[in-house]
């Protein structure tokens, strides 16, 4: 019907017969997705799930997406790709409904264990031990996320990859070939159309434009973004219209632009094949505008789409849904008469429904075991206890729960211990143990893999000692660009870019000269465009690359805050271990001059990245001892240089790109006894200072450089300090209540050093603002030496007045 060519195109060689089964093999496809997609819905609005989003209406498009996806190449997407995840064999129709009951084990839900809603999708890169996995084999998916047009800057480091693959011949030996194949791979991204309002994808399309990767976009467009139609959203109402100036015309860069129709399988099928083939063999980066698309069921289980559709539209997604458009094509096409589909249809309604019967029960089964275990060690306390029928009551309760949840465990095992606390029955520890285990079993589901369990962990890495030769001063960055020069040399799958990273080797010439010698492939810029420079980063690490992305100053994290707080500081946790993306952060802040220029948003940055290990060295010497355990290990994390230690002197040493500074391990940089000084960073400097002068008056400060917020301090050796001073004085640049008060947390709560405290624990941190830049800016936002002496001088004056009388 719609294309007389089809059969050519689809078929190519083959026989009739294998042309037909591949069709009807797509079309079962597309049924039980379909049919999974209502059943689904059922789930949710019966209870039994608690949310649905789903792929129906987007069925067809991602069948021709499938067909032309290889082993090697990578999806970053959105939650309407259940289609495309059956169609390539990553999930099954069980698996897809384990997602939606949100079943905790990893074998039943592979894509996240249970820890994101259903239809976030994810492949396996790792092995369970956090190795990495054969990935040209596998039809990859880098694992989703639900805040939308967030899979786009990841998307542009799996693309590029392929590109560095391909160009740095270094990495063509054996010791890469899980990775690539000569950089073969496209990356297909998929997003609605809707959210390409989002800033992240024009960034990205910029960005794979200027860098001309192998990036192949799919834009679904079914004209919505939830209720708000694309009259709202997008320029002209049509995403390729407004992209036309991308597309790349005589030598120019850019990009290659399709369109199609979502219900058109064969027109699909012959633009996917054309989009892929231009995007793998020429590395061009390629939209596909699929239109036409439809949404038979609206959004999501949250509403229904008869509220903000018209009725002209409703019909027009029946007349043109993209399953009714197959079957009359395949039946005009005399590909299959209307009962072999038939057939089809019918076992497609039955396989799904056996596969969400399967999950539900493999989904229940454990739960319900757990709850006669448990109903039968509080049997046996009810028979020991004065208190029998309250029990028999919590118990019935909980037996009574037809679809019980192991909170309803929880709560029954606890209400009976507390109603019991007066009473010494031996069949107490039982039902007391099984809580003990069940935390344990529970923290595994819930809370493990925030960070690596393989044994490249950061934490685990040996550290080693910084080595001098002789006494020779140099530089701050010198330390960092001779040491960034061994690791280069040392790992062929290491590159560092940014912003002016490349040609003048960064704003602080930490990087000079290296660019001219390890080339641009290595070392370079990039775009202004910090969201999508640690994307970038994400992407190449999952494709087992080493980034070094830089993010010129501190104060500009916060335009890539979101996607380091969403995805990077989530890959482990929300897949439980199945993929990793070690990328290190650099950049460098605290301190220098005016508002933007001497940022310390710390408490900010360490409680929105958990997941990301945060190093704050003091100096240039420990900076370069974090880069080189970091990339010993598969972890990522964030380090920040002090902004005024460039050009300031250190010992060079001797063994740069080897030594290890270890992460979670305090340095006492100051030994005394009065009071116990923590800080990090540029701050030490200024204690120091500080403390110097106190000491000309008899006040003796421990002072102890934190070196890495996340983690903190592994081996509680603060609290040690304050034993012998019983002073605690937190001194950080963030502002009041920031990061100090992670810090006070950590040591008076977590530590116990409360207990040791003779005078009131203080904090001295910077103003609620940032500081201003005229030339005293600093002096009156930030602590100074002379606050640090003051804040150390005031609670020694509590302690003795007669001794340390007011001085102001
Ligand atoms: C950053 C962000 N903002 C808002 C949302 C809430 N939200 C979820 S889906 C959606 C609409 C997306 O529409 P579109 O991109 O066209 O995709 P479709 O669901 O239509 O396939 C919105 C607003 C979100 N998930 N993330």
């Amino acid at each position: 019907m719609q294309n007389k060519d089809s059969k050519a195109t689809l078929s190519k060689e083959i026989s009739f017969e294998e042309f037909k089964n591949t069709i009807l093999n797509d079309y079962r496809i597309a049924n039980e997705s379909r049919e999974a997609s209502l059943m689904g819905r059922r789930e949710v609005l019966t209870g039994k799930a608690k949310f649905g989003i789903f792929g129906d209406g987007k069925e067809i498009p991602q069948l021709a997406m499938a067909k032309v996806f290889k082993g090697g190449d990578f999806r970053s997407g959105y939650y309407r790709d259940q289609t495309f995840m059956f169609a390539t064999d990553n999930l099954t129709l069980q698996q897809w409904f384990s997602g939606l009951y949100g079943h905790t084990d990893a074998d039943a839900e592979p894509m996240s264990a249970g820890r994101q809603m259903g239809g976030h999708f994810g492949t396996r890169t790792l092995n369970t031990d956090g190795s990495w996995k054969n990935l040209t084999q596998i039809k990859n998916s880098s694992a989703d996320i639900s805040p939308t047009g967030g899979q786009m800057p990841r998307l542009l480091g799996l693309a590029m990859a392929s590109k560095h693959y391909k160009l740095n011949t270094e990495l063509q030996s054996e010791a890469f070939s899980n990775f690539s194949n000569k950089g073969n791979e496209i990356a297909f991204g998929t997003i609605g159309d809707a959210s390409t309002s989002e800033g992240l994808f024009w960034e990205t399309i910029n960005a794979a434009g200027v860098m001309q990767i192998p990036m192949l976009v799919s834009v679904w467009d079914d004209g919505h973004g939830i209720s708000v139609p694309k009259k709202y959203q997008t320029t002209k109402e049509n995403i390729s219209e407004i992209l036309k100036g991308f597309q790349r015309e005589g030598d120019s860069n850019g990009y290659e632009i399709f369109k199609t129709k979502g219900w058109d399988y064969a027109h699909l099928c012959e633009t996917y094949e054309k989009a892929a083939k231009v995007c793998r063999e020429q590395h061009v980066p390629v939209l596909v505008h699929v239109e036409e698309v439809t949404q038979p069921q609206g959004h999501s289980t949250s509403g229904s789409h008869e509220r903000y559709k018209s009725k002209e539209r409703l019909q027009w997604e029946v007349d043109f849904d993209g399953l009714k458009k197959m079957r009359e094509w395949i039946i005009e096409s005399a590909i299959a008469t209307t009962d072999e589909l038939l057939v089809i249809e019918v076992a497609a309604k039955k396989s799904v429904r056996d596969a969400k019967s399967a999950a539900w029960n493999a989904y229940l089964t454990p739960i319900k075991i757990e709850v006669k275990e448990v109903s039968e060690l509080i049997d046996a306390v009810e028979k020991q206890s004065e208190h029998s029928a309250s029990i028999a009551k919590i118990k019935n309760e909980l037996l009574s729960i037809t679809e019980p949840i192991r909170k309803d465990i929880n709560v029954a095992a606890k209400k009976i211990l507390r109603i019991t606390r007066l009473e010494n029955l031996s069949a107490k520890t039982k039902l007391s143990d099984w809580i003990s285990e069940s935390k344990i079993a529970n923290y595994d589901r819930y809370s493990s893999y925030l960070h690596s369990h393989s044994n490249l962990n950061a934490l685990g890495i040996k550290p080693l000692a910084v080595e001098y030769k002789e006494d020779k001063q140099v530089d701050g960055r010198e330390i960092l660009r001779d040491n960034f020069d061994a690791i280069l040399n040392k790992y062929p799958q290491v590159l560092i870019f940014g912003e002016d990273s490349g040609k003048i080797g960064g704003v602080n010439q930490g990087l000079e000269g290296l660019q001219d010698k390890y080339g641009e492939i290595r070392v370079f810029d990039t775009g202004i465009r910090e969201s999508t420079i640690i994307g970038q980063a994400i992407g190449l690490a999952m494709r087992g690359l080493r980034p070094i992305a830089e993010i010129q100053y501190l104060d500009y994290l916060l335009y890539a805050l979101q996607i380091m707080s969403d995805d990077l500081a989530t890959v482990q946790y929300r897949t439980k271990g199945a993929q990793k993306a070690p990328v290190i952060i650099r950049t460098r802040g605290h301190r220098l001059e005016g508002i933007w220029h001497s940022g310390s948003p710390m408490g900010m940055i360490i409680n929105s990245i958990r997941g990301i290990y945060v190093c704050v060295p003091r100096n240039m010497t420990q900076a370069a001892g974090f880069y080189n355990t970091l990339l010993c290990s598969d972890e990522p994390a964030l380090i920040i240089e002090p902004l005024n230690g460039y050009r300031l002197k250190e010992k060079q040493p001797s063994n740069l790109g080897e030594y290890k500074v270890p992460l979670g391990i305090p340095e006492t940089i100051h030994s005394g006894n009065d009071v116990t000084l923590v800080t990090y960073g540029s701050c030490c400097r200024i204690a120091l200072e500080a403390v110097e002068k106190l000491q000309e008056i008899d006040i003796s400060v421990e002072v102890i450089d934190l070196q890495t917020l996340l983690p903190f301090d592994n081996n509680a050796t603060i609290v040690e300090s304050v034993k012998r001073t019983n002073r605690l004085l937190v001194l950080d640049e963030d502002v009041p209540g920031g990061a100090s008060a992670y810090i006070m947390q950590k040591i008076l709560e977590e530590q116990g050093a409360y207990k040791h405290l003779d005078s009131e624990p203080k904090t001295l941190s910077a103003k609620d603002h940032r500081p201003a830049y005229g030339s005293d800016g600093d002096y009156f936002s930030k602590p100074s030496a002379d606050d640090v002496y003051d804040a150390v001088y005031n609670i020694m004056h509590e302690v003795n007045p007669a001794k340390f009388p007011r001085i102001y």
